[in-house]
């Protein structure tokens, strides 16, 4: 059988706004992404992924879309876009795209029709409820805070919105949506896109009974009730058959709040649902009970339990992981889990091994590949996201201090992750010629791409060479899993086995020293063995026992 290219490609994902300026407005643009192709090739990844850039009023930044079919102005037109792809293509780079179907702005000609009346033939494209006690419908929560019903007073009825509240949520039970989605898929497909990243495409099923959560499962906030839901997996395999399987893509589902047993059904081959899944509960091992804004130490026993898991259950049920620390909805990775100071360069770099020695298909978000940190802004007015800014308030209204908000906001903010690239050492990091959207972390003079292309041990070449390794050993896409030391409180050390072949992955993850020493039962007698890749220049060559320095990282290749 044929290998399907999205098992050994490496994805980089763009967040257009604030990747590159080409016209002065503050913002990117399509123009600045042809611009940068080179260097993405540079770089080595096979596919881009862009964050929405169609028609959108951008309470969301995008993801609350008005119109499928057209570019946003903001980012350039149709024509920019059809340059990019060929430009990509000509580079051998694939581009796919983000699809939010879950939900649309409502600034949608659809959602306008539909809040008309009650009996307009768009009504039903969207999800409307009668009040109940003349309140909302149920108990449900938005995923940005307070509740998510809308009442519309013209025609007395809430609408569904499980994001913003300009987000309303498409009503999946409607054949006639599903056709019209379709539809535009092809749309997409046929100019030449190589395949979609579907936003919390987990959530399109809901349960039509619409019940109250009375909080036995928690978190009580409706979830339970249209994660994973009851047609979910239907309407996937319909996608597929109608849309998918007509085109040579790759499908990556984002999944909200999901389960291992769900991903591995949506992406079994067999069952012709996706090829892959984004899943977060490797990043919520530093929300204390389950709380995004409580600020606390991330757990590194339940990281390491949490991935390795994902890694052997995937792998026994014929599935396929998404592999990745960072994306424009997260803090960034090194200032998370690795060290943004004194380690930078090191614990970036063991961090990036962590992940890209696992079995999936790895995904890079801009900056990552240079170390970019969080901004730690301390003033709200230097944030922007609806989320920040909604939680901001609610706290205030609870009566928390502005140093206790700012102190969450600071290490939580989605707008963490979305400061603009930083290119190089000039006016605002080299990213536009105005004044950006927001600003650009204090740190650009010596965290950017002109610094990193320079010095031949940036970050930026160690997963230069972490993309090469994938292409040129099977042992990464195809050997399965093995955690070692799973009680160890400092070290994340794994064995990947293909055939005759190892390898041996060691990460210290924190700054203390620790000595590994290879578990007894591991039968290496005999073994050729080769380091692959480490961040330290003199790590020694026999991994029987090694003392590890500050955030040390090394896989050895056994055969
Ligand atoms: O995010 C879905 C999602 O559930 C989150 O990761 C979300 O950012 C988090 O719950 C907030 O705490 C996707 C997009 O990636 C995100 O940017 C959008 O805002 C969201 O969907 C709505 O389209």
């Amino acid at each position: 059988m044929r290998e399907p290219w999205w098992k050994r490609a490496v994805v980089y994902q763009i967040y257009p706004k604030s990747f590159k300026d080409t016209t002065g407005n503050g913002e990117g643009d399509l123009q600045g992404i042809i611009h940068k192709l080179d260097y993405l090739k540079t770089l080595g990844v096979d596919v881009i992924w862009l964050t929405p850039i169609y028609q959108s009023p951008q309470r969301d930044n995008g993801y609350d879309i008005s119109d499928y079919y057209r570019i946003d102005e903001r980012y350039g037109t149709m024509a920019d876009f059809e340059q990019l792809l060929a430009e990509a293509h000509r580079r051998n780079i694939k581009v796919i795209m983000d699809m939010v179907v879950n939900h649309t702005s409502t600034e949608h000609e659809w959602f306008k029709a539909s809040r008309q009346s009650r009996t307009n033939p768009y009504r039903d494209f969207y999800i409307w409820n009668n009040p109940k006690d003349g309140r909302e419908p149920n108990n449900w929560q938005s995923k940005f805070g307070g509740p998510a019903w809308e009442y519309d007073p013209q025609t007395g009825q809430y609408y569904l919105h499980l994001f913003d509240v300009t987000q309303a949520d498409l009503n999946w039970e409607n054949e006639e949506v599903r056709r019209r989605i379709y539809e535009m898929m092809h749309f997409w497909l046929k100019k030449g896109v190589d395949g979609f990243r579907l936003d919390v495409i987990n959530l399109i099923s809901k349960d039509q009974r619409f019940p109250d959560d009375d909080g036995s499962v928690p978190p009580g906030d409706g979830r339970r009730f249209y994660t994973d839901g009851p047609r979910v997996h239907e309407f996937l395999q319909e996608m597929n058959r109608e849309v998918f399987s007509k085109y040579d893509i790759m499908t990556v589902g984002e999944m909200s709040s999901t389960s291992i047993e769900h991903c591995i059904q949506y992406t079994n081959p067999e069952r012709k649902e996706l090829n892959m899944t984004f899943n977060f509960h490797h990043l919520k091992v530093d929300y204390p009970g389950g709380e995004k804004w409580a600020v606390a130490d991330f757990d590194f026993l339940a990281l390491k339990r949490i991935l390795s898991e994902w890694q052997v259950k995937m792998h026994e049920g014929n599935g396929w992981n998404a592999l990745f620390w960072c994306n424009h909805d997260q803090p960034r990775v090194v200032s998370r889990y690795g060290d943004d100071g004194q380690y930078h360069r090191e614990s970036a770099k063991m961090l990036a091994t962590t992940i890209h020695m696992m079995q999936g298909t790895p995904y890079i978000y801009q900056g990552e590949e240079i170390g970019m940190t969080d901004p730690k802004f301390e003033n709200i007015s230097d944030y922007r996201d609806v989320e920040t800014l909604n939680i901001y308030r609610m706290k205030k209204a609870e009566g928390l201090s502005e140093q206790a908000i700012m102190d969450m906001i600071k290490k939580k903010s989605r707008d963490n992750s979305r400061t603009p690239m930083q290119w190089d050492d000039s006016r605002h990091a080299g990213f536009t010629d105005g004044t950006p959207w927001i600003n650009v972390a204090p740190n650009y003079k010596q965290i950017n791409v002109q610094q990193a292309l320079a010095d031949p041990d940036s970050i930026f070449y160690h997963y230069q060479k972490l993309i090469k390794l994938r292409k040129e050993l099977d042992i990464i896409t195809y050997g399965d899993y093995r955690l070692i030391l799973e009680d160890h409180p400092q070290i994340f050390a794994y064995l990947r086995t293909y055939g005759q072949e190892m390898l041996l992955v060691i990460n210290n993850f924190y700054r203390q020293e620790t000595l590994f020493e290879l578990p007894g039962d591991i039968n290496v007698d005999g073994a050729d063995s080769r380091i692959l890749i480490s961040n330290y220049p003199d790590t020694p060559a026999d991994f029987r026992q090694i003392r590890l320095r500050p955030y040390e990282s090394v896989v050895y290749h056994l055969r």
